[in-house]
């Protein structure tokens, strides 16, 4: 199908980055090849100097791959998209390609663990400095710019706190100080929140969760506004090699075409949870964008066509109640990960963010007692019952 800018979005998952392919399948084949053969010298030359398009090599570009890309970045409203192994090597990339020695980042304080790490740990060994901030103030934003700051990096709702930071401001702030920013969508996806409309420069996803979002990929994307971001970020993703294959792009480029439906279904069921888990006894707080009790509810509803599926809470009980809820749980799965179909459960401060430490964790708000909960699309009274009746084994 042509490229065409006029579609709907729910009409963009299902026809999105599609191109037209030898006997007309009306799915992109998947290419599952490293290499692509030249016509002759010449034609392999003139591909290589740019002269000709064509492929080459899958690190460098595939068609399976780049369907894929052009479906995400239609999406997005973007320009390009670049299809990572995996959201960290997305997040890599970006930062890699964006940062330099001697640069300051300014990053939400929650965000998924290894994000901090790779910032914290990698980029510093290369004179990155950083600086973590409650995002959701706009004054720990501001505050942190320093002369050398030139990226603002965001991840809202931040994992796991589910904190909302407000974008355009940040956006408009950012840019004056000649800084570039960029999103981490993963939580919303751009079905529930398109950032380019704020103005962002970059946006990134892990690709495991809501875009794919059937477990059974590991990948992300990076998608960019205009071909002079496209090409230094294509370069470095080329060089650095995290490339996501073939097979993996198909299977995501099959799960956007059901992205705006899950996505409803996601957020239907996630407000009856988020609602028994507010009024429950035993649970101390809960934290979802669709409740009026969420401290940024209307700067959620400015940003977000709906509120999506995923919420976080704490037991009266903290850590030890938290343990026997994982514990008893039997429809909704103890693992970590997010955004499949399925409804998962994981504790943050043991598992997804504990390489960033406990005072890392404690600023950002990620308590020991912090339970994250990825609703899935199942009948909404199964996923209701199993979590009364292990709420109801905590005895104290
Ligand atoms: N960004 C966000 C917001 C994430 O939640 C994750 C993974 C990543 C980036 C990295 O993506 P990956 O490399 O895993 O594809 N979040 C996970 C989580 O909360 N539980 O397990 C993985």
């Amino acid at each position: 199908m042509a490229h065409n800018n006029n579609l709907k979005f729910d009409s963009i998952c299902v026809h999105g980055g599609i191109g037209d392919y030898e006997f007309g399948p009306v799915v992109p084949p998947i290419y599952q090849t490293s290499t692509f053969r030249f016509k002759d010298s010449a034609h392999g030359a003139a591909l290589f100097k740019g002269e000709v398009d064509g492929y080459i090599y899958t690190r460098m570009k595939n068609p399976t791959i780049e369907a894929m890309e052009n479906a995400v970045a239609q999406l997005e409203g973007g320009f390009k998209g670049l299809g990572c192994a995996s959201g960290m090597a997305a997040v890599n990339t970006v930062l890699t390609t964006l940062l330099k020695s001697g640069d300051h980042i300014v990053c939400s304080r929650s965000v998924y663990g290894p994000t901090r790490t790779l910032v914290e740990t990698v980029l510093s060994k290369f004179g990155v400095e950083s600086t973590f901030v409650n995002s959701e103030n706009f004054n720990e934003i501001e505050s942190a710019f320093k002369p050398n700051t030139t990226v603002l990096y965001l991840e809202t709702p931040g994992n796991p706190t589910l904190s909302i930071t407000d974008i355009e401001t940040a956006v408009k702030f950012a840019h004056d100080k000649n800084a570039l920013v960029v999103i981490d969508n993963t939580f919303m996806s751009p079905a529930l929140q398109q950032p380019f409309k704020f103005g962002v420069d970059v946006i990134l996803h892990s690709m495991t969760k809501f875009l794919n979002g059937h477990a059974d990929v590991v990948g992300g994307v990076v998608v960019v506004r205009d071909q002079e971001m496209y090409l230094k970020m294509r370069k470095v993703l080329n060089q650095l090699g995290g490339v996501i294959d073939p097979f993996n792009s198909f299977l995501v480029h099959r799960g956007l075409k059901t992205l705006s439906l899950r996505m409803k279904k996601h957020t239907e069921n996630s407000l009856p949870v988020a609602e028994l888990l507010e009024k429950h006894p035993k649970v101390k707080w809960v934290r979802y964008p669709g409740l009026k009790s969420h401290p940024q509810y209307e700067l959620g509803l400015k940003q977000h066509k709906a509120f999506g599926g995923m919420i976080s809470f704490e037991l009266n009980g903290g850590y030890k109640a938290g343990e026997i809820l994982m514990n008893s749980v039997k429809f909704c799965q103890l693992a970590v990960s997010l955004g499949g179909v399925e409804t998962l459960i994981q504790h943050p401060a043991s598992m997804t963010h504990l390489t960033m430490g406990k005072e890392a964790r404690e600023e950002a708000g990620i308590t020991d007692g912090l339970v994250r909960l990825s609703v899935g699309i199942e009948d909404v009274t199964d996923i209701i019952a199993d979590l009364e009746q292990a709420l109801q084994k905590i005895t104290d």
